[in-house]
């Protein structure tokens, strides 16, 4: 008898017996590889084995200035991580090709066509000289894809209890789950630099931050510390502001005690919050409204 039974990554009995792919690697390669993968969020809740196989199969990949890595509407070859250079992403739109935004020398893309097999989202032009690490499709399955089933598994409780996500439909927070990392950090550490570039957003999952600020209102002057403003505990989010404003960091944020987050890259904050935006902008206006009460103006939140 046939019957339809749901896809379970974790069943599939011959993802042992397919072959390993590895790709040899001179010292000085696996430095570069390890030092650009060391922050793609998509590896960071991968054991340390499976992490070792990624790496053993990723290749370089050498790019000229207006190459195509990917074209909108292919067939999704392989996962790419940034090594160095500049990669703009394009985006149809009636009829023409929008720029949507940019990978500056880090980060990584190619990853939804071969998560959900789709299409290519996406066109991805190099605009310098670059180097990328590919990773197989085959291998980006067998590790990557059969791990998500585990994140779904181990946050789908947690991640619907975040009110900001409460505007999302389901298959959208499971969409975030997918393509979300984690990061552990110890008490005091700084997690967000006020001034910094921004490229991530962060919810905590346990412990406690506390933000900081040092106003612009009175740079150079003596009484100029960092003065904390607000924490946040599990279910809270920040970094959300740079974000959304397109300017630095407004504020410094350091762990208190123990504290993991959950980290979702730019442009997946672009391409999945965008229903929750509303409620982002409504509570940006109510730092505004508290910046006015600590230090009499809201020009820090200004350009
Ligand atoms: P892919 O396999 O579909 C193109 O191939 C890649 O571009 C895609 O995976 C992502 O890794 C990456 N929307 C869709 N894909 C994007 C986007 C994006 N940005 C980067 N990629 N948006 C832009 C968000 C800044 C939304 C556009 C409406
Ligand atoms: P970000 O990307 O600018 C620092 O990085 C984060 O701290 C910021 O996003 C917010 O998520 C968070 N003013 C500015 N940033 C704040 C504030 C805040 N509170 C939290 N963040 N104010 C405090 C309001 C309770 C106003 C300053 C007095």
């Amino acid at each position: 008898a046939v019957c339809a039974e749901a896809y379970d990554p974790d069943d599939d009995a011959d993802d042992n017996t397919e072959p390993q792919v590895v790709h040899p690697k001179t010292d000085e390669q696996r430095r570069r590889l390890q030092d650009a993968c060391k922050d793609i969020l998509l590896f960071k809740t991968l054991e340390k084995d499976q992490f070792s196989e990624v790496l053993d199969a990723m290749f370089e990949v050498l790019v000229k200035p207006q190459d195509h890595i990917i074209d909108q509407g292919d067939d999704g070859d392989n996962f790419y991580v940034i090594d160095k250079g500049v990669y703009d992403i394009f985006v149809a739109k009636d009829g023409a090709s929008v720029c949507v935004g940019k990978y500056n020398n880090k980060g990584s893309f190619g990853e939804l066509a071969l998560m959900y097999n789709t299409p290519r989202a996406a066109t991805i032009v190099a605009t310098d000289e670059g180097t990328l690490w590919g990773l197989d499709r085959a291998t980006f399955h067998r590790l990557i894809v059969k791990n998500n089933a585990k994140k779904r598994r181990m946050y789908e409780a947690f991640i619907e209890c975040v009110p900001l996500l409460n505007c999302l439909e389901l298959s959208e927070r499971m969409k975030i789950v997918d393509v979300l990392g984690v990061r552990t950090f110890n008490d005091g550490d700084r997690i967000i630099a006020q001034g910094d570039k921004a490229d991530c957003f962060y919810i905590v999952e346990s412990g406690e931050v506390k933000i900081l600020i040092r106003t612009k209102t009175k740079a150079g002057q003596q009484d100029n510390t960092e003065v904390e403003v607000a924490r946040c505990s599990r279910g809270q989010y920040f970094g959300e502001l740079a974000l959304v404003t397109n300017k630095s960091r407004a504020a410094s944020v350091y762990a208190v005690g123990a504290t993991k987050c959950l980290v979702i890259d730019i442009q997946a904050f672009e391409r999945l919050l965008g229903p929750c935006m509303d409620i982002m902008k409504r509570n940006i206006s109510q730092y505004e409204d508290q910046l006015v009460a600590l230090f009499g103006s809201s020009d820090d939140l200004k350009h």
